[in-house]
Parts: structure tokens; C-alpha cells; sequence
């Protein structure tokens, strides 16, 4: 059951799309305190569970959560925004409920921070519509939920399989020599990701021709061999003259306006930029017709950054700063003058001043963009996504994108931004899964390996022995980082291994995710979705479901050759070394159970089919399966 309290939105999100009727009446099981936060009292034992892209478990009890689509690169315990604004939440405790606070501007999540029996959920602006879902289980909560807001994003076949990624690859020849990297030690591969060096000064839709002389051709040669190409998008457009996109979109007014009426004016990649205004349905619509300059040219796919948007300055603010520099350069330069001169410039980035600056045209009015921060993103997505149907109506076409809202699960999958080559990332990146399903978010995954900081082999192992798992399964490292594909280290048997392990698992992996996405269920879930009743399968944080059948328990420690595993009923071990497939049947109960570096290990309720490995998906035969 569903239930609206309409406390007046200033716009109409686009999030749920189904019509339900608001009602009068307390939000319950809330109390609104005088001050315009929700606050739920938790029982001891009470869980939550949701709110998408955050740091730290899948019990999201005990930390405060802001949504504010953030360009976050440092991924750690104390950030209190990421990139996503998902605002949906299931406490299960005395009471079992769901709740969504559709809402564009910023809301904390305090879950028992403050006061650790204590829920309390502030939206900075008290214009939301509030959805209460009651259902059944946990499972039936989030069915309804998922319902409300739409069917997920179901990409092509292809993008399930293996893609690698550098910001790094400048040239066409770096692509090539990276195919060659992979074929050559036969290591199976889809997707060749373009990161923003493709293009001429960072101009988007453009291509350096001095780098891809031809990508047309380069494109046809890649996917003759099985490898698609995928270019990065950044939201932002370079402020110039002569250079078309900007110049048609300066003319039409599709770019977001300071208050006097002036395109507003940031400093991203490609130096002084404007913003296109993807909340004015011309707009999106116009930004998304520019993808045709790379569809023509054979890409079937694309990941679209930057969209929180992520500013470096606004150039008023970097004026400024200019001037009281000038103020301050005849002063002591004690630590703590220091200080301030050095703040003066890092302040600049991503500065709610910034934000509070320019303005959207949107169907609903005039907004700035504050108010509606968290729906760029979302609304590049959709422009991208929309648009391509368009451009390539017979087939579908990848898409994922960094910012995100609920409603953008609808347009594209997700990736979960710069993490770092870090142990914990592993397991942080398979805490964060079970939240995006519940959210809609279905195809994601994290930087495999890790993007910023140095990665090792053995992290890539068991990051990997992970992510075979997870549907967008991707490679993906910073710029000056130490090189990290499957091919880097020397030894590429174990990751043929692996990557061929996912292949095998295709059949089982995407069927699991049409069935999750047609019935608006989870393809992860944590053990506590399943196993209701049981006490320790609900404090479970490091395992998930996936699919009905299979249940993961990757190694996420350094040097570690065995974990403990929990199995809530009696499981099949099924373990995957090189050359060699074994089983083992396991009771309910707690394991200790050993996982060599290389061995895939996963714990299965019913034969898994397994198909024959191919060197891609165009070779894989998805019916030519047995059964393990
Ligand atoms: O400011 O395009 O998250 O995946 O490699 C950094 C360069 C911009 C951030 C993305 C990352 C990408 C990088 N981008």
C-alpha cells in the first residue's frame, strides 16, 4: 500500500509515474517536528536499508546521509554525499516500512547520528512529496516502490560483457595496442572505453582528428573484432566562439542563465564553459540530438560525466578571489593568513554560491538551480537516453552516468565515480549494490581495481573474482595511476580465468537481471531480504544474493586466503579454479571456508547454468549451457 502526503513540490520530478492521490493526516509512522523534520523513533533491533549511492554498510543505521550529487573523489567513512541523490529508505524494525522523499534540493538523512535511537530526515526546503510503502516483507516493499517509480534501464546484451578504461588512452593507437594487449593473451573483451582525450580541447561531441584521424573506420575495426567503443560525454559545453554546439545553444537560450539573463558562466575541462539546461525540455532535447555526431559514426554507447555538474569555479567567484588575493598579499604570511589564502581558491569548487547563481527553465518555472540541484544529472541522462532511441531506434543503446536521481534508473544504468585502489572499496562497492537495486538503479558497478591511487595485482584479483558479478563489469583508473589492466602484471592466466568465469555466467547474470527488472525486483539483495527471520542472516554485511540462485562471498582483505561465510540454508559450494570446476555441498550455518588467490568461489540453491567461454559476447551462445 501507498500513500502520498504532498507537502507543495515545487516541481514535478518525473521520479514516480504512477498518478496515486495525496492525503491529509500525520506522514505515520513520522512525527513532524515544528522545525519540518520526520523523526521515527527505532526499535534496538530496527534496520535500514536503501538510500542508494552511500558510504558504509548495507544497514545504513548509525550515520547521517545528505543527498547533494557531489563530485566526490575521496570515498571514505566520513563523506556524507556521493553522487547520487537517492532518497528512498526501508526501516525494519517494529514497524516495516518504506519511505521516498521526492525531492530536488538538499535532505539529510540522520540515521541514528545524532542520537542513536533516532531517525531523523531534514529536507533543507520543506517542499516534498513523501510516499509511505507498507507491504508484506522487505521484498514486497520494494516491488511496490519500484513500481511506483518505472521500470529500470534494461541495456544491450553487449554490456554485460568486459570493458576496460583509462583516463590515460589518448589515441587511437592506445586503444588499439590495448585490444591487441587482450586478444593476444586471449582474454575475452567487449567494450573500450574513450575518456574525455578523444576529444578536440574537450569540446563535447567533437573528435581530434590528429588522435582519431578516422573513428568511423577505427570504430568498424574494433567491433570487427568484437569491441565496441564508448566515449564519455561531459555535461559541461566550452564557451567559444565558432565551435557550433556552443554557438547554437548560446543562440537558442539552452544554456543555464545568471540572474541578469547572461548564460552563467564555470570553469570545467575545457576551461570557461556554460551549462546546458537539461530541466528545459528544448534544451534536453537539442543536447540530446548532438550525440548523432558520434552515432554516426558507429558508437552504440556512452558514459556521461561530470553531471552533478561538478564545477572547478564560476568565473565571477574566480574573480573575486583574484581581488581579495590582491588584499592579502602584503600580509604576514603567518599559518593562519596562509590558511585563508589557500581556502580562498578551494572554496571555489563546487560552491553552493555557485549553485545558487544560475537558473533553470523548466516546464514547472523558473528555478535556481539550488532548488533542483539533484535532477541534472538525472536529466542529462535522460536527454542522452531519450534521444538515442531516436538516433538508434532498432537497438539499444548503452548508457550510464555518474549523477544521478531516482528517475534517471529509467534512462541508464550508473557507476559509482572515483573510488580509490583500496581493499575496502571491495567490500564498499558490494555494500552499495543492494541500495541502488532498491532504488531501480540495476546496471552499475564500480571502477574494478580501483580509479585513484596505485592498484596491485592481487587487489585487482579479488576485485574482480567480485565484479564478474556486478552487471556493468569495468576497469577503469586515473590518469598518472599505475597501469591496471588484466594484462599489467604479468601473469594473465588468472584473469583469463576470471573474465572468462563472467562470461560463462552471462546467461545466468542477464537473465537474472531481465527477471529483475520486469518484476521490479532486486538482482542483489542482502541476506536479510530473503531470510527474514533469521538473526544472523540479517546482520550479514559482506555477502549478497544474487539473482534466486546464487550467493556471493567475496575476499576483500589483503592477503587474506579464506573467510568466514554464513549460509542461511543448506548451499552448494561451487568452486571455480583454473581448469578445474568443483562442488561441494554445505550445510546451514557458519563456514570457514578457503579461497586460494585465483579460485572464484560462490555458493549456489539450484544448478547454475554455465555456457561455453567466448572470446565476446557476439561469440557467446547463450543456449549452449550446462549445468553445475
Ligand atoms: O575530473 O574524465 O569520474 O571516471 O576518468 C575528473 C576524467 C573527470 C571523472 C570521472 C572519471 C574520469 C575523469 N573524470
Amino acid at each position: 500500500m501507498i500513500k502520498l502526503y504532498s507537502y507543495s513540490p515545487i516541481i514535478n520530478t518525473g521520479a514516480v509515474v504512477k498518478k496515486i492521490m495525496p492525503i491529509d493526516g500525520k506522514p505515520l509512522p513520522f512525527s513532524l517536528t515544528e522545525d519540518n523534520s520526520f523523526v521515527y523513533r527505532m526499535h534496538e533491533k530496527c534496520r535500514v536499508y536503501g538510500l542508494g549511492e552511500t558510504v558504509r554498510g548495507i544497514n545504513k543505521r548509525g550515520w547521517i546521509y545528505k543527498s547533494w550529487c557531489t563530485d566526490e573523489p575521496w570515498h571514505t567513512e566520513d563523506k556524507r554525499s556521493l553522487y547520487g541523490a537517492h532518497n528512498f529508505i526501508i526501516f525494519d524494525g517494529e514497524d516495516t516500512f518504506g519511505a521516498f522523499f521526492d525531492i530536488p534540493g538538499r535532505i539529510a538523512f540522520d540515521i541514528g547520528y545524532t542520537d542513536s535511537d533516532t531517525a531523523v530526515i531534514t529536507p533543507e526546503k520543506f517542499n516534498l512529496d513523501l510516499y509511505i510503502i507498507t507491504g508484506d516483507s522487505l521484498k514486497d516493499i520494494v516491488s511496490q516502490f519500484r513500481s511506483l517509480i518505472g521500470k529500470s534501464y534494461i541495456p544491450p546484451l553487449w554490456a554485460f560483457g568486459y570493458g576496460q578504461s583509462r583516463w590515460g588512452y589518448v589515441k587511437e593507437e592506445d586503444i588499439r595496442l590495448c585490444a591487441d594487449k587482450y586478444q593476444e593473451a586471449n582474454i575475452p573483451i567487449d567494450m573500450l572505453y574513450l575518456d574525455i582525450d578523444y576529444m578536440d580541447s574537450f569540446e563535447d561531441f567533437t573528435v581530434n582528428k590528429e588522435r582519431y584521424p578516422d573513428l568511423k573506420g577505427f570504430a568498424a575495426e574494433m567491433k570487427e573484432r568484437g569491441i565496441r567503443l564508448i566515449p564519455i560525454i561531459d555535461a559541461a559545453v566550452k564557451k567559444l566562439d565558432g565551435y557550433s554546439v556552443y554557438d547554437e545553444g548560446h543562440e537558442k537560450g539552452y544554456f543555464c542563465k545568471d540572474e541578469d539573463g547572461e548564460d552563467f558562466v564555470v570553469g570545467v575541462w575545457p576551461g570557461k564553459s556554460v551549462l546546458p539546461d537539461f530541466l528545459d525540455p528544448g534544451a534536453s532535447r537539442w543536447f540530446g540530438a548532438q550525440y548523432k555526431a558520434l552515432t554516426d559514426q558507429g558508437i552504440e554507447g556512452f558514459w556521461n560525466d561530470m553531471n552533478e555538474p561538478a564545477l572547478f569555479y564560476g568565473e565571477k567567484a574566480l574573480d573575486n578571489s583574484f581581488e581579495e588575493l590582491k588584499t592579502l598579499e602584503g600580509s604576514k604570511h603567518d599559518a593562519m593568513s596562509f590558511f585563508r589564502t589557500r581556502e580562498i581558491f578551494i572554496r571555489l569548487q563546487n560552491s553552493d554560491n555557485d549553485y545558487k547563481s544560475f537558473y533553470h527553465n523548466t516546464p514547472d518555472g523558473r528555478f535556481s538551480h539550488y532548488d533542483v540541484h539533484n535532477l541534472y544529472g538525472y536529466k542529462m541522462t535522460q536527454s542522452a537516453a531519450e534521444a538515442l532511441k531516436k538516433l538508434r531506434p532498432d537497438e539499444p543503446s548503452l548508457l550510464f552516468s555518474r549523477a544521478s536521481y531516482i528517475g534517471a534508473h529509467r534512462s541508464g544504468g550508473i557507476w559509482t565515480g572515483d573510488n580509490h585502489s583500496w581493499w575496502s572499496h571491495i567490500l564498499q562497492s558490494l555494500q552499495q549494490m543492494p541500495g541502488l537495486n532498491m532504488c531501480g538503479f540495476l546496471y552499475s558497478g564500480s571502477d574494478i581495481g580501483g580509479f585513484n591511487a596505485d592498484c596491485t595485482c592481487e587487489l585487482l584479483i579479488r576485485w574482480m573474482s567480485f565484479a564478474i558479478f556486478t552487471p556493468l563489469m569495468r576497469d577503469h583508473a586515473a590518469a598518472g595511476t599505475r597501469s591496471q589492466e588484466a594484462f599489467a602484471f604479468g601473469d594473465t592466466e588468472v584473469f583469463r580465468h576470471i573474465i572468462t568465469l563472467r562470461y560463462r555466467l552471462i546467461p545466468y547474470l542477464y537473465s537474472s537481471f531481465i527477471k529483475a527488472v520486469e518484476n521490479d525486483e532486486m538482482y542483489f539483495r542482502p541476506l536479510a531480504f530473503d531470510y527474514e527471520d533469521d538473526e544472523i542472516a540479517k546482520s550479514v554485511e559482506d555477502q549478497l544474493m544474487v539473482g534466486d540462485s546464487i550467493m556471493i562471498a567475496p575476499v576483500y582483505i589483503q592477503n587474506a586466503e579464506a573467510r568466514h561465510v554464513y549460509l542461511p540454508e543448506a548451499m552448494r559450494l561451487i568452486r571455480m579454479s583454473s581448469g578445474d570446476i568443483s562442488t561441494e555441498e554445505l550445510n546451514e550455518g557458519w563456514h570457514y571456508v578457503s579461497v586460494p588467490m585465483g579460485d572464484v568461489v560462490f555458493f549456489a540453491k539450484s544448478p547454475i547454468p554455465l555456457a561455453k567461454p567466448a572470446k565476446n559476447t557476439t561469440e557467446l551462445n547463450m543456449d549452449d549451457v550446462e549445468y553445475v
